[in-house]
């Protein structure tokens, strides 16, 4: 990802290694990650997406995680590239959203995706969440910053541009169905102007809200 901001290193360059600490959990190889081995053989993706009527996946084998994802969604997106970032092995699980399998409420209470799930049955959601889980629990790279004002404004940058996902995903959505989607194109257009203003170093607070 090019959405690096000059002033700090953090989850929007979540694809750029930071300096690293502490022990490394199953799962986490720093020697694949070094030589980009990571971004072909880390994940399986089970590619055909569950809906009503399939079974429940079985547990997650121990020195993985699993993610509950859909293609398309921006969400899941984002934890799958802290996922890739961090060289982390997993196993992706789609979910049919417009077909969802009662199983899945076992999961995420709305039935939504990201869905982390760990070898110790533990469920974590919320996109953002799940990147800050796996960016505390895998500690070997760090994606967040540790300075915890710098650690809000990334999560004040993620807040302010919060509009990006859905665009993209209506975009895209758009695209594939062959629909007009100009006025879309302007708005994503104009999101990324912002954040390029953000990246030279304009402040928060202008522009954008209001
Ligand atoms: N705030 C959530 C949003 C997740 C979200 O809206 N996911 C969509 C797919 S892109 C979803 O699960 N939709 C199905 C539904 O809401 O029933 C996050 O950041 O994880």
């Amino acid at each position: 990802m090019a959405l690096e901001c000059s002033k700090q290193r953090g989850l929007l360059s979540a694809a750029v290694p930071g300096a690293g600490g502490g022990g490394e959990p199953p799962g986490y190889d720093c020697e694949r990650w070094a030589q980009g081995r990571h971004l072909d053989a880390m994940s399986v993706d089970t590619t055909r997406s569950l809906g009503k009527g399939s079974c429940p996946p079985g547990p997650v084998p121990e020195g993985t995680i699993r993610v509950y994802s859909m293609r398309f969604c921006p969400y899941s997106h984002r934890t799958r590239l802290v996922l890739k970032a961090k060289g982390i092995r997993h196993e992706v699980i789609n979910i049919n959203l417009r077909n969802k399998p009662d199983w899945y409420f076992t999961k995420h209470p709305f039935g939504q995706v990201p869905v982390l799930e760990t070898s110790q049955c533990q469920l974590i959601y919320e996109s953002v969440i799940t990147c800050e889980y796996l960016d505390d629990a895998y500690p070997g790279r760090r994606l967040f910053p540790y300075d915890p004002y710098e650690r809000a404004r990334q999560k004040m940058l993620l807040e302010l541009f919060c509009k990006v996902p859905q665009l993209t995903k209506e975009c895209l959505v758009a695209l594939r169905c062959g629909r007009e989607c100009a006025d879309l194109k302007i708005s994503l257009r104009e999101e990324f102007c912002n954040l390029e203003e953000v990246q030279k170093g304009a402040p928060l607070m202008v522009r954008w809200i209001g």
